[in-house]
């Protein structure tokens, strides 16, 4: 039921289009009250106006802190006309009288900061009884139309005299209270960054995903009970978009990955996929050699970070580091000879952090977060100017997900339910598709982000070719000439192994030694690649063809996990049971985006 509109207030910031919506109103006999620059405004161009401190009798105060903060406003706003109410009587009694219609846009807050004024005038600028009046006008639709912005003028202008419908005016109740949200999260969010420090204020990030996403910033999700500090303390550098979903995706794995095992957990991150995961486990002198970390004092964090960086040592250059526990001097010992753009750890020792901080000239980025630290259980992002909302992959993987064993060979080693485990975990934090391997508590072979399972399974099978392959006699004999560095050595050992250089890359690669190595023929790597056994390989998903297991079987997998579910499960059980493999299916996928 369109309702008449006998009388309208107007106070509004800016100004545009308010002399055509007073120019209609006063044409239909509408009384318009108004404050003191809108009214003059009104007044100015020649149409009736009658100022609000004269409707309630009580003048402007305070520079105007005070002007419609009055019973007879918010009376007028809010007096139900409905049988059973006696609000028109009440609203009579305090010499009030009914506002059909609320035309108010609010004192610009967010352009006052964004032109970077002073503290005081940012507090000004906070509007307090205009969003009052938009708020009760809103919640009062049942009579009362609300207009909060100047684009919406037009539509009241054509329904006068009768004024908006009740569907309208609920439509515009929405409009004005997601006006005063968005302007209280533009206040609040003012105020983290006023009041907060480090975690609990707002950190400026380099910039976004490239440079010329400027500019980008983080901070901790406003809620009901203030502001939430964000897991991790920025101690040194200046992270960026990427480095940040680096450290946020791998600070959860290693987390997970010292739960899951009761190991310190280490992780190596490039493009929010981990290059390498890895849990402490004891390391053989040759492992250490083909690794170039002979006759270090390795503690067990620097060994699980060794691992963890030595799964592809190639992807890794650059990496952004995960420690689950306190990085100790030997960690930081190691970590500074690699190039590495930052590290999340649950603490630091003060020596390690010392040597972190003279990094990069001081741009090496350390985080520390909070292991305490629970995410709400519901996750949000915009893409694209959509919010999208849903709970998070908040259940941990467990050794629950390692019961279902479907095939014949139904014996999980120890040591193989551990590599699971950490190939689970570790792919739960990597771009889908994914598929990992691991071995000895490390992953050895990480695919990432490719459209088709079979892809995973050899992308990922071609890094663990290169990753034994790092092990074989030819490969260990490659005698480099003095100054050759070593993330020159680590590359040429790996275009060694996979063999298909063309010829000018091959005549640089050459130079690098001495003596021309012989090469590694296809039929060596055949035969060196028939002595890896006992992998592990996890899946974030079922497989859909029996090819991804055939693919596996020359990496020398022997226990699988996938999620199951296929249509082809039957042919993918037997595929594994053809290679001896034992499978488990989780009934758990673990896709990550
Ligand atoms: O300072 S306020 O928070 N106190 C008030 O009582 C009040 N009433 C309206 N700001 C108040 N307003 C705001 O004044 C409106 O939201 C509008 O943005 C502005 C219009 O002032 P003027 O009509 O003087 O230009």
């Amino acid at each position: 039921t369109p309702f008449s509109v006998r009388r309208a207030l107007l106070s509004v910031s800016d100004k545009a289009g308010l002399i055509e919506l007073a120019t209609a109103l006063a044409k239909h006999g509408v009384e318009m009250l108004s404050t003191g620059g809108t009214a003059k405004a009104i007044r100015e161009a020649g149409l009736p106006v009658k100022d609000v401190s004269e409707f309630t009798n009580s003048p402007e105060i305070m520079d105007g802190r005070v002007k419609t903060l009055h019973p007879r406003v918010h009376g007028g706003i809010l007096m139900r006309e409905l049988p059973g109410f006696e609000d028109d009587k009440q609203l009579e009694q305090i010499g009030g009288a009914p506002i059909d219609l609320v035309v108010v846009n609010l004192y610009p807050f967010s352009a006052t900061v964004a032109k970077g004024a002073p503290y005081d005038e940012c507090v000004e600028n906070i509007d307090i009884g205009g969003p009052t009046m938009v708020r009760a006008a809103a919640k009062n639709h049942a009579r009362v139309s609300v207009v909060v912005q100047p684009a919406d003028y037009a539509a009241i202008i054509a329904s006068l005299p009768a004024g908006p419908t009740l569907e309208e005016r609920k439509r515009l109740a929405a409009r004005a209270f997601s006006h005063t949200a968005t302007y209280d999260e533009g206040v609040a969010t003012w105020f983290q960054g006023q009041t907060g420090t480090g975690r609990n204020g707002v950190t400026t990030l380099k910039y976004g995903c490239n440079p010329q996403q400027k500019p980008a910033s983080v901070r901790g999700l406003l809620s009901p009970s203030g502001p939430q500090p964000m897991p991790f303390d920025v101690l040194s550098g200046v992270p960026g978009w990427i480095n940040l979903l680096d450290a946020l995706n791998a600070w959860q794995l290693v987390r997970e990955l010292a739960v899951a095992t009761g190991l310190p957990a280490a992780a190596s991150f490039k493009h929010v996929s981990p290059a390498g995961a890895a849990v402490y486990a004891p390391v053989s002198e040759e492992m250490l050699a083909v690794y170039e970390a002979t006759g270090k004092d390795l503690s067990p964090t620097a060994i699980a970070y060794l691992r963890s960086r030595q799964a592809d040592p190639l992807c890794s250059f650059g990496d952004f580091v995960a420690i689950s526990g306190v990085v100790d001097l030997s960690t930081a010992q190691l970590l500074k000879i690699e190039v590495s753009d930052g590290i999340i750890a649950g603490g630091f020792e003060p020596a390690a952090l010392e040597i972190l901080r003279a990094k990069k000239n001081g741009a090496y980025i350390v985080l520390q977060a909070d292991p305490a630290f629970e995410p709400p259980l519901f996750e949000e992002r915009t893409v694209f100017g959509v919010k999208m909302v849903q709970r998070r992959a908040a259940e941990a993987v467990s050794d629950a997900t390692l019961t279902n064993v479907v095939t014949s060979l139904k014996e999980l080693p120890a040591e193989a339910k551990r590599d699971l485990l950490v190939a689970q975990i570790a792919i739960k934090y990597t771009q889908s598709n994914s598929v990992g391997y691991a071995k000895d508590g490390q992953m050895v072979g990480v695919g990432a982000g490719q459209q088709s399972r079979v892809d995973c399974v050899k992308l990922a099978g071609r890094k663990v070719e290169t990753w034994y392959l790092r092990q074989h006699p030819k490969v260990r004999a490659l005698k480099f000439k003095e100054g050759v560095k070593r993330q020159e050595r680590i590359n040429a050992r790996v275009r060694y192994i996979e063999g298909d250089m063309p010829p000018t890359e091959y005549a640089m690669w050459k130079a690098q030694f001495d003596e021309e190595p012989e090469p590694l023929t296809l039929s060596e790597k055949a035969e060196f690649m028939q002595t890896l056994t006992g992998v592990s390989l996890a899946s974030d998903a079922f497989f859909p063809f029996r090819d991804s297991i055939d693919v596996a079987s020359t990496r020398g997998v022997s226990y699988v996990v996938a999620a199951g579910g296929s249509v082809a499960d039957e042919e993918v059980i037997a595929a594994a049971n053809e290679y001896k493999m034992a499978m488990a299916f989780s009934g758990l996928r673990l896709f990550h985006h």
